[in-house]
């Protein structure tokens, strides 16, 4: 049986440092609804969706940064998005920044079905940027600091009918990230992302970051026969520029679907999972073709050796 998804993604403009979470689930519940219209089983929202892009900034003492930081979901502020997703029948997932009951920051993302109920939270791996104030830059990308980087790996969870994966923003450059999910049969990976178009370490980039977005996306779904679902949190927010860009992308690493502004924006494709066995079963045939007894410095060094 024909098994079809049709999946939103639901980028999302700036959000101020100013702005209140109660105005960001406003704007999601809205992209819902647009989603609802075109019939979406499953919309995907950003990293860190419900605030401001804050290790843009450091603080000497973390805990007067708590307030970015949820400590439950869902939360008294986001009920109302989960309400809707329910009485509207479409599943979400969602970034923000979550504090344990035991004091740990994580990046995570929660995917939510489509009867409001949580499936999963996947925290983010591979945390980007710096653990020390830089003063020299022109703004902080200071996720080291705010983030502890999650052991517990990369999950795929049966939802929506499909093979459901996570990952967030920087883990969709590391071909790791994929792999491992496709080795769990992967059909669909969600990823949102905040990505600056000016990369300090190395300006050369910055008019390369929409190219490399869409290489490692579109590589990363053909090489594991997987869709993927690409949603930034763009535009200008609090003076950095953000890229946009986002899109849904097949298993055959075609763009299927991509935005064209850089604010509150919902593209769609409704994705027949049958396209992933298409690569699976043939030239990305992981049984018949891998040789993971050659593969042994991957997990067990870090960094490059040189003879
Ligand atoms: N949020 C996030 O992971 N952003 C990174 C920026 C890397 S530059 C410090 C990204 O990979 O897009």
């Amino acid at each position: 049986m024909t098994r079809l998804i049709t999946v939103g993604a639901a980028q999302l403009g700036p959000i101020q440092k100013e702005d209140s979470r109660e105005s960001a689930v406003r704007r999601m519940i809205d992209l819902l609804r647009q989603a609802c219209s075109k019939k979406c089983d499953l919309v995907v929202f950003p990293e860190l969706a419900l605030t401001t892009f804050f290790p843009r900034w450091f603080v000497d003492d973390i805990k007067t940064a708590d307030h970015w930081y949820e400590t439950e979901m869902p939360s008294l502020t986001t009920k109302p998005l989960f309400d809707t997703a329910k009485e509207l029948g479409i599943g979400f997932s969602l970034g923000y920044a979550e504090l344990t009951a035991t004091g740990e920051r994580f990046n995570t993302q929660v995917l939510v079905e489509r009867d409001g109920t949580v499936v999963a939270k996947y925290r983010k791996v591979h945390i980007p940027g710096h653990e020390e104030h830089e003063p020299d830059r022109p703004f902080q990308h200071a996720e080291r600091y705010y983030f502890t980087p999650s052991d517990e790996g990369f999950g795929v969870w049966k939802a929506f009918g499909c093979r459901m994966g996570m990952m967030i923003c920087n883990d969709r450059r590391w071909p790791e990230t994929y792999r491992v999910m496709g080795l769990k049969g992967v059909e669909m990976i969600l990823c949102g992302y905040n990505t600056p178009m000016h990369y300090v370490p190395d300006p050369s980039q910055d008019v390369l970051q929409g190219f490399h977005n869409a290489l490692v996306m579109q590589s990363g779904a053909y090489q594991n026969g997987t869709f993927v679902v690409g949603v930034a949190k763009g535009g200008v927010e609090e003076g950095v520029e953000g890229l946009a860009d986002s899109s849904i992308i097949a298993p055959s690493g075609e763009i299927l679907a991509k935005t064209e502004t850089n604010g509150d924006e919902l593209v769609t494709a409704t994705c027949d999972l049958d396209w992933c066995y298409q690569y699976k079963d043939t030239l990305f045939n992981f049984d018949r073709y891998r040789r993971p007894e050659v593969y042994g410095p991957i997990t067990q060094q870090r960094g490059t050796i040189l003879d």
